[in-house]
């Protein structure tokens, strides 16, 4: 990268204008420390752009205790940033001003078009380590050497909200990885969710136009619970399946961490003679499964709309890296033809009890972003990314979505050359003749642009290579052309039985509160009935419950394809409860304090959380936090209006009995315990605490994961009993519907 000599230091004379003298030489890079960061083994500070981005930026040198001139685009030094250049003190401005009209026009381009679907989304760094070698199926670079790690980029999303939607929304969740192998980009653009709503591309224009908010009105936003998704899916049997899923708390994950993430379609591997094993895809989260509540989701979405993201970027900034496993279902034409379903319809898994999981790698995210813009909102995932050894299955979804990706890459980023945006720009040597077009940043040099020619090696530029270039397998097809769904996609419940039936009790319960929650927001009752004809073909005692959630008489089962299998067995992995974690690991305990709290109480419930690997935020009555009972002084996170229960996994309640009385009266202090007695958690209640459990009503409710801190020895019982996330028994004591 070029480095441009310096320029000289800003001075601050103002020359009688009105400049605010604070802003003379001040820092232009914020709080950024990137754009401060010394260089090495030189007394010279670089201000940078775009450097960490993989290059194309220009860096100006500036020397120590300096501040870099501001310039316009074209490197210009500016006088003045306050004041447009006028004719008089009264004006009018001057069109000859460049640096007014350079400095607009960019602000007037700031945006780009966002994502049709995912366009809320937050991204990280990190790599693939692998850690079996699939070398006896695949031919994939990527695949070969056991404890060799590859640059990876994840991208997590929802899917029907716009940009600046809540984090909470009840949604699917994208979960995008670019992986920069050495012998190129691939992408495995999955979701949380390991089935899709359609069965063929076509479909998804409409899917996603029911989604959204409907066309006339505009609302609602980033969420399904209205008539027009409803309307669809009734009228669209093989969705059934998937809206069980995305009625379960699968789709209100408790973080991005906590989430698994599927490549939803079968694909291939191929070996070095082309020999073709059918795979799918998985992502497996070491800090194992989690989810929060509906009445809490809605709540955060208020509280705390980057609820997600700003987990995100905590834990990895805090050096708590989340991780998964990446695993791999591997099997062969013959399973594939005994299966009950097709393995070519995105509808349907295959339960892991058929076809175990081998893990052969691990996916960790250790770095954050340094710019939202040019990493998450830049890169463009494409699923028809897949270097040598990777191939694509017949699945009509992903023929269609090959399709979908380049072309909406084109049009969110104005051209064809978005490959050279450093985030989608591949790590490993690359040589091509495609040139020129908006915004080209590689260029190439010298005579020759096509192929063949006759230029020699030095001159003539790349060559193809047969050995090591992508190889499509061989699959020979037949048949009349035709617009058809193929029989074996017919079987739309069964499947979707097969999950419901795996499902906890409380889980279950939920897929039927989360039914009758979006139901009662659609207005036309034809749609509620459609909807749980379906349902009865699913689960009688579901459809049953959501009937009477609805106050609706039971309509006729829909008219099955075919008839729904009702003997498929139960598969554990398809439970969340079944698959939470071991411990309280990465979570966060919110500490409610007042003065005069428990300081030895409070140093042990520290203690415990570090131990834990957890984290806490403590919560106050002001802002500039507490004075414990031994006089130390504790900054708070949050002032108590501002730090709702719902934004902490368990909560401690620890106050002197003069903070209590004052807690007792106010409202927020009194929705932070019911509100975590609601929703199941687990609470410390300290020796003076019982006040403020009266006042909201439940102090003689309290169960035994209400456990008690009256003593430091208290706290470590109380950490260890968190690891169990919830306590699901209560809710059968706090919902009208279950009593
Ligand atoms: Fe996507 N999808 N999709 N999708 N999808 C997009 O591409 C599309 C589907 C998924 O973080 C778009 O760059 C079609 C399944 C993720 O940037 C678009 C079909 C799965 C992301 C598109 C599907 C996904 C997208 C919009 C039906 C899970 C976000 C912006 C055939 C396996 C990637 C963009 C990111 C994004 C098309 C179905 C996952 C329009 C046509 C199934 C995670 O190209």
């Amino acid at each position: 990268m070029a480095k441009k000599p310096a320029l000289p230091k800003a001075s601050a004379k103002n020359s009688g204008k009105m400049t605010p003298p604070d802003l003379v030489g001040a820092d232009v890079g914020g709080e950024s420390p990137r754009k401060a960061s010394p260089v090495p083994g030189d007394a010279a500070i670089s201000f940078s752009y775009g450097e960490s981005q993989g290059g194309g930026g220009e860096t100006h040198q500036v020397a120590e205790g300096d501040v870099a001139v501001l310039t316009t685009q074209q490197g210009i030094p500016v006088s003045d940033d306050q004041n447009s250049l006028k004719q008089g003190a009264r004006g009018p401005t001057l069109l000859e001003d460049f640096h007014f009209r350079e400095k607009i026009f960019h602000f007037d381009h700031e945006r780009i078009p966002e994502r049709v679907v995912h366009a809320r989304g937050y991204g990280a760094h990190g790599y693939f380590e692998l850690t079996d070698s699939l070398s006896d199926v695949t031919r994939a670079d990527i695949f070969q050497r056991v404890g060799e790690r590859t640059p990876a980029f994840v991208r997590f999303s929802t899917v029907a909200g716009s940009k600046g939607s809540f984090d909470l929304a009840r949604d699917v969740r994208g979960f995008a990885v670019k992986v920069y192998t050495q012998e190129g980009n691939w992408d495995l653009v999955g979701n949380n969710i390991p089935v899709f709503f359609i069965q063929d591309a076509i479909k998804f224009p409409d899917l996603v136009h029911s989604a959204k908010p409907e066309p006339d009105r505009n609302f609602p936003q980033a969420q399904t619970a209205h008539d027009n998704f409803w309307d669809f899916i009734s009228l669209t049997p093989e969705s059934f399946h998937m809206i069980m899923w995305t009625m379960s708390d699968r789709a209100i994950p408790r973080s991005y961490r906590t989430m698994e993430g599927f490549g939803v379609h079968t694909f291939r591997l191929l070996d070095a003679d082309g020999k073709s094993t059918f795979v799918k895809f998985h992502w497996k989260p070491k800090q194992g499964l989690q989810s929060v509540v509906w009445n809490e989701a809605v709540k955060i979405n208020g509280a705390d709309p980057d609820f997600h993201r700003r987990d995100l970027w905590d834990a990895i900034n805090g050096g708590d890296f989340p991780e998964w496993e990446l695993g791999v279902q591997l099997f062969d034409d013959a399973f594939a033809d005994s299966f009950d379903f097709d393995i070519l319809d995105a509808t349907k898994i295959i339960p892991e009890e058929l076809v175990p999981i081998r893990v052969v790698g691990r996916l960790v995210l250790d770095r954050v972003v340094d710019n939202f813009f040019a990493e998450t909102e830049q890169v463009a995932f494409c699923t028809q990314n897949v270097p040598p050894g990777i191939d694509f299955s017949n699945d009509p979804l992903l023929q269609g979505r090959n399709f979908s990706y380049l072309d909406t890459q084109i049009k969110r980023l104005g051209g064809p050359n978005f490959t050279h945006i450093p985030i989608n720009a591949p790590k490993c040597p690359m040589a091509h003749f495609q040139q020129d077009g908006h915004m080209a940043m590689r260029n190439p040099i010298g005579r020759v642009n096509y192929e063949p020619n006759s230029w020699g090696a030095t001159q003539g530029g790349p060559r193809e290579d047969p050995v090591r270039g992508a190889i499509a397998f061989a699959e020979t097809a037949e048949g009349p052309k035709q617009r058809v769904r193929s029989d074996s996609f017919a079987d739309h419940y069964s499947q979707a039985r097969q999950f419901f039936i795996s499902q906890t009790p409380i889980e279950q319960k939920h897929i039927g509160d989360a039914l009758v929650f979006e139901l009662s927001k659609v207005e036309r009752p034809d749609i509620r009935s459609r909807t749980v004809s379906h349902l009865l073909n699913i689960d009688a005692r579901l459809a049953a419950t959501v009937a009477d959630g609805l106050g609706l008489a039971l309509p006729d089962p829909a008219v099955a394809a075919r008839p729904t299998i009702t003997d498929l067995p139960a598969s554990d992995k398809l439970s969340i409860v079944k698959n939470g974690p071991a411990s309280f690991r990465g979570r966060k305990l919110g500490m409610l304090l007042s003065d005069g709290a428990d300081a030895a109480i409070f140093a042990a419930l520290i203690k415990a959380v570090d131990a834990e690997g957890a984290v806490y935020e403590v919560i106050a009555p002001k802002i500039a936090g507490v004075t414990l009972s031994d006089g130390t002084t504790v900054a708070a996170k949050h002032k108590i209006d501002g730090g709702p229960s719902v934004l902490f996994d368990a909560v401690a309640v620890l106050v002197s009995s003069e903070g209590a009385a004052l807690l007792a009266l106010d409202a927020a202090a009194k929705d932070f315990v019911t509100d975590a007695f609601a929703h199941c958690k687990y609470i410390g209640v300290g020796a003076e605490a019982e006040p403020i459990f009266a006042a909201a009503g439940i102090a003689d409710k309290l169960d035994e994961a209400c456990l008690p801190l009256g003593k430091a020895a208290d706290a470590k019982n109380f950490i260890e009993a968190c690891r169990a996330l919830r306590f699901w028994p209560r809710e059968l004591t706090v919902d009208l519907d279950a009593q």
